[in-house]
């Protein structure tokens, strides 16, 4: 039995498409996801705007509200909550420079647009929970644009979006590059620091996905226990990453083990879920998988995150304490290596 509720996003069952090559696996209706989520134990979906409404822009304001209810139908039938919703504002030709920090109005207004239709949708969906990924919020070309303007344009438009619902809630989803060259908001520390100069702090915290961190050069497990320290850490996108490389969504724990076994650690010290958070495992399946492998990498990362659960629950702490009475920490991380393997 878990201590924790489990999200994960439609986009993490895919048809295999990258940029060098086409799909190798069938598409799977929404609805088939999501009663396969459900089989396998999650307890909520995270969505894109256009998750939920697919062909957004087709639709007036209100015609968007009807048809997300759509969606919150399906969710109900399998008994699934929606944890957040983020616009997608990496796929328009209007988010080609950007969108919150794009130099051109016309696309700064149309992500405005996209963030309040995706308040709208939460609000259908029954989640407060607002997520920006801000793929293309930086620069590929340093000279285009100033870090100063950008970061106050991100600052503005957080402000509205706050202005726009006074029940919402944002986390910024951190990412150091990809697809930009140097994003506006790169880490947890620069969330932080967002949040505090907007009009509400308390309604702006962060989401901490492992390979972004990794990206960063930053180890996850910290990263998390930064966020938590501030009281705003309210989603998560645990994965793996093999070093400094393209994002590569790997299954939970896979790669970096002990990392794994950190991050699950100090979000059980920390009582992390108590306020309602989810887990959200951020996986993409390897492209050679076949079709009947489309969910195997969910399976694999949400017994992994639990089985790493059990090992947190057993973790000595007297032994710890002992360990750093004597300021001994090569007997201590023998001791979690041990753990790990099995030997102890
Ligand atoms: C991109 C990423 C996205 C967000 C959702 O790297 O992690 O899937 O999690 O927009
Ligand atoms: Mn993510």
């Amino acid at each position: 039995m878990s201590r924790f509720k489990y999200s994960v996003g439609p986009w993490n069952v895919h048809s295999g498409a990258d940029s060098y090559g086409p799909p190798v696996r069938d598409e799977i209706p929404f609805e088939e996801k999501v009663k396969k989520f459900k089989e396998i134990g999650f307890d909520a979906v995270q969505f894109h705007d256009d998750d939920a409404v697919p062909n957004i822009n087709n639709y007036t304001p209100e015609q968007v509200i009807e048809e997300a209810k759509k969606t919150k139908a399906i969710l109900d039938k399998y008994g699934m909550a929606a944890e957040f919703v983020a616009p997608r504002l990496w796929f328009d030709p209007h988010t080609k420079d950007g969108g919150f920090c794009s130099n051109y109005e016309e696309d700064r207004e149309y992500a405005m647009w996209r963030a309040y239709r995706s308040i709208d949708i939460a609000k259908v969906l029954g989640c407060k929970k607002i997520v920006l990924w801000l793929a293309r919020e930086g620069t590929l070309c340093f000279e285009s644009k100033s870090p100063v303007e950008s970061t106050k344009k991100l600052i503005d438009a957080i402000n509205k979006m706050l202005d726009y619902d006074k029940d919402i809630q944002i986390l910024i989803e951190t990412k150091p590059n990809e697809p930009v060259d140097r994003s506006v908001c790169p880490t947890l520390g620069h969330c932080m620091a967002i949040s505090a100069a907007t009009k509400d702090p308390s309604r702006v915290g962060g989401l901490l996905e492992s390979a972004h961190a990794m990206l960063a050069g930053l180890d996850p497990a910290n990263e998390i226990g930064f966020a938590l320290a501030m009281g705003k850490l309210w989603g998560v996108h645990l994965n793996d990453q093999n070093g400094l490389k393209f994002d590569q969504d790997k299954s939970f724990g896979v790669e970096n083990l002990r990392t794994a076994f950190n991050q699950i650690k100090v979000l059980m010290e920390n009582g992390y879920g108590n306020n309602g958070e989810y887990i959200g495992l951020d996986v993409k399946v390897m492209r050679t998988e076949n079709q009947e492998g489309s969910y195997q990498h969910l399976i694999n990362s949400l017994k992994i995150a639990k089985a790493l659960e059990e090992k947190a629950e057993k973790f000595d702490y007297e032994f710890q304490k002992k360990c750093v009475e004597e300021r001994d920490y090569e007997k201590l991380e023998l001791y979690v290596v041990e753990l790990l393997l099995g030997l102890r």
